[in-house]
């Protein structure tokens, strides 16, 4: 099948292939229209059928049983959401720019999207007139773990479009730091630590560039690398990075803290579509953290960009790395909570290949050929691109091409691979259409529980009112029950989500008020200090430094401390605002007219946000978050004198 896939994957084979798919994606369209009928008899008595599994969506005013956060590429945020009902519950900003919470131009946000940034970055910005960057592409979210378990503290992602990763606190649920990733270009892949807890991020750099990328190296693929990234999660730093041979795609890593993996799709450093796909083997790379930081410790490294930089390519030094050949352009990769069998995901190969880690000390300790670390290898159909687990013996991986999800059982294919007459499949179910990932309730952790399962389909194409040519995803969810999938969902999502985790609520606990004293807005309040200014207290002061205005007020529903305040053209002019209400849900906002200055200010917060009153006049402010039955009420106004 492979050999078959391979053949016609010359660029017009390629196409044709997409076509097939395309044609087939038609007929099941056309299948599901006539269909439409039963589905919609089917989505009536869904409620009964997972009423039936035991799983219920949660009635109007119910509380989910967990919490979804979902990546949103393109979009740059990340969402949560309330599982089995569905429902988004909210979106946060983090490589995006947000006009309802004012992220991207509070001094409170740009200081997060600033503060870590290289001065690389800080030229490329200068150079297009820009501070910070207005868009990210959010694939991977991840929770931070103790003992392969989710603890509550952290979700940490990516953005490929500018290579950096942020993280979360899940206390607030509100990004604390974003850094570049030196080197690397475009991370992907990224997941933390699992064992003994999320001491490292580990991040995939995905394209591939010359070492010293200063222009002097252009169009010679033969001296491009490419960079795996540990990051101190605590700290948000970069701990070291190892050179590879090929690009990187997706990584996992075990339960044992021994090793971390990473696939290539373009083992071959391709620069095109048919150069890409030439080789029927790609790799998997699998990295020994201990030897690493042995290396490290050794000074067995070169300073890159101010990081400690390993060499781990292909017949570098075989104690850091090794490259296992996995069928052609591998792509997930997920590690089951059995925490012995490593899933990679063949993509252009109908097969997920398994590893046993447990056989990976001999490839590093010997010569042993690395493919005896392989101990299945199922043929599960077209376009496999994502793993996840019930948590009872069984895999989840979704088939691209096929519009399918296929569920196996990862002993009977290893038995399978050792000859014996057994098919490891034990269903597989039409999903709505393309799939790309997918998860379980807490699926990649310890304590993987296999009640629900999520698909996150490409393309919706027919499924929903035509709203333009630009089409929403569409996202299925399932309940699990033994070998049964019972749709539950099936809803559109707007642009992109790529991954999504599904954590037991027990796990995470948020505040439903700020922390007066909290670290978010430790410079305002050591500015209003400075300038004998309590903002745990009401506030009404107007400081003038110079040109520079700092204009403290407090909000309490439904108003705000100043009525108005009086500046001079051209003044740069800081805000502060401290909400003093501390009921539950009591959210303020600040929006200046004129001025593209809004922001968010929850209960007992401070934001402040600076701007140039550049033009005389009168500007009016208000409160841009609906807080009070005199809301409309709540607003104030800006005088701006005229230079004398
Ligand atoms: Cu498969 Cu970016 Cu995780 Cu998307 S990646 S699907
Ligand atoms: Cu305060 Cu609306």
């Amino acid at each position: 099948m492979s050999d078959q896939l391979k053949k016609g994957l010359s660029r017009r084979g390629f196409m044709g292939a997409t076509a097939t798919g395309a044609a087939l994606m038609g007929s099941a369209g056309g299948r599901l229209g006539l269909m439409g009928g039963t589905a919609a008899l089917a989505a009536a008595s869904a409620t009964a059928a997972s009423a039936a599994t035991g799983h219920a969506t949660p009635a109007p005013g119910e509380l989910d049983e967990y919490y979804g956060f979902w990546s949103s590429g393109q979009s740059g945020e990340m969402r949560i959401l309330g599982i089995p009902s569905m429902r988004e519950l909210m979106r946060v900003p983090v490589f995006n720019r947000c006009s309802a919470t004012g992220w991207g131009s509070t001094n409170e946000s740009l200081k997060i999207l600033k503060q870590d940034m290289m001065p690389q970055t800080k030229e490329y910005l200068a150079a297009q007139g820009k501070e910070v960057h207005d868009n990210g592409d959010l694939h991977h979210v991840h929770m931070s773990f103790t003992e392969g378990k989710y603890d509550g503290r952290f979700l940490f992602m990516n953005d490929k479009a500018n290579t950096r990763v942020a993280r979360v606190r899940c206390d607030v649920m509100k990004a604390d730091k974003i850094i570049d990733i030196p080197n690397a270009k475009a991370i992907h892949g990224l997941r933390p630590q699992k064992w003994p807890r999320t001491n490292y991020v580990f991040a995939n750099g995905e394209d591939e560039v010359p070492m010293v990328n200063d222009g002097k190296i252009l169009d010679d693929p033969s001296q491009y690398v490419n960079f795996y990234t540990a990051i101190n999660a605590d700290e948000m730093t970069i701990a070291w990075q190892v050179m590879v041979s090929g690009n990187l795609d997706n990584t996992d890593c075990d339960y044992d803290g021994k090793y971390a993996f990473s696939t290539s799709y373009n083992s071959e450093m391709g620069m095109n579509l048919a150069e890409m796909m030439e080789a029927e083997m790609d790799h998997v790379v699998v990295f020994n953290i201990k030897e690493i930081e042995a290396g490290i410790a050794a000074g067995d490294f070169i300073e890159l960009n101010g990081v400690k930089v390993l060499d781990g390519r292909k017949g570098k030094n075989k104690k850091y790395t090794r490259y296992i050949p996995i069928p052609n352009s591998p792509h997930g990769v997920n590690m089951a909570p059995d925490k012995i069998h490593l899933c990679i995901n063949g993509k252009l190969s109908p097969t997920v290949s398994v590893i046993d880690v447990r056989k990976l000390d001999a490839l590093f300790e010997s010569d042993v050929d690395p493919r005896s670390a392989v101990v299945a290898e199922p043929e599960l159909g077209l376009g496999p691109l994502h793993t996840c687990f019930d948590g009872k013996g069984n895999a989840l991986t979704t088939l691209f091409l096929d519009s399918q999800v296929v569920m196996w059982n990862i002993e009977d294919a290893v038995r399978a691979y050792n000859g014996e007459k057994v098919d490891p499949i034990r269903t597989k179910k039409d999903v709505h259409y393309q799939p790309g990932h997918n998860s379980t309730s807490m699926g990649e952790t310890l304590d993987a529980d296999g009640k629900f399962y999520i698909s996150m389909n490409k393309f919706s194409k027919d499924r929903f009112l035509n709203v333009g040519p630009l089409k929403p995803e569409n996202e299925q969810l399932f309940a699990i029950d033994g070998t049964e999938l019972t749709l539950m969902h099936d809803g559109p999502t707007f642009a992109e989500p790529h991954d999504s985790i599904i954590v037991h609520r027990s796990v995470v606990n948020p505040k439903s008020v700020w922390d007066r004293h909290d670290p978010m807005w430790a410079d305002a309040r050591a500015q209003a200090e400075a300038d004998g200014v309590d903002l745990d207290d009401y506030q009404d002061t107007v400081i003038r430094d110079g040109n520079k205005v700092r204009v403290y007020m407090s909000s309490q529903a439904p108003e705000f401390s100043l009525e108005s305040f009086t500046v001079q053209e051209g003044n740069e002019v800081t805000v502060y605002v401290t909400n003093l209400d501390d009921i539950d849900d009591l959210t303020h906002g600040f929006t200046l007219n004129n001025h593209g200055v809004a922001m968010e200010v929850a209960p007992q917060a401070t934001a402040s946000v600076t701007f140039t009153a550049a033009k005389p006049g009168v500007y009016w402010y208000y409160c841009q978050w609906f807080c009070h039955a005199l809301h409309m009420e709540m607003r104030g106004r800006m005088f701006v004198e005229p230079k004398a």
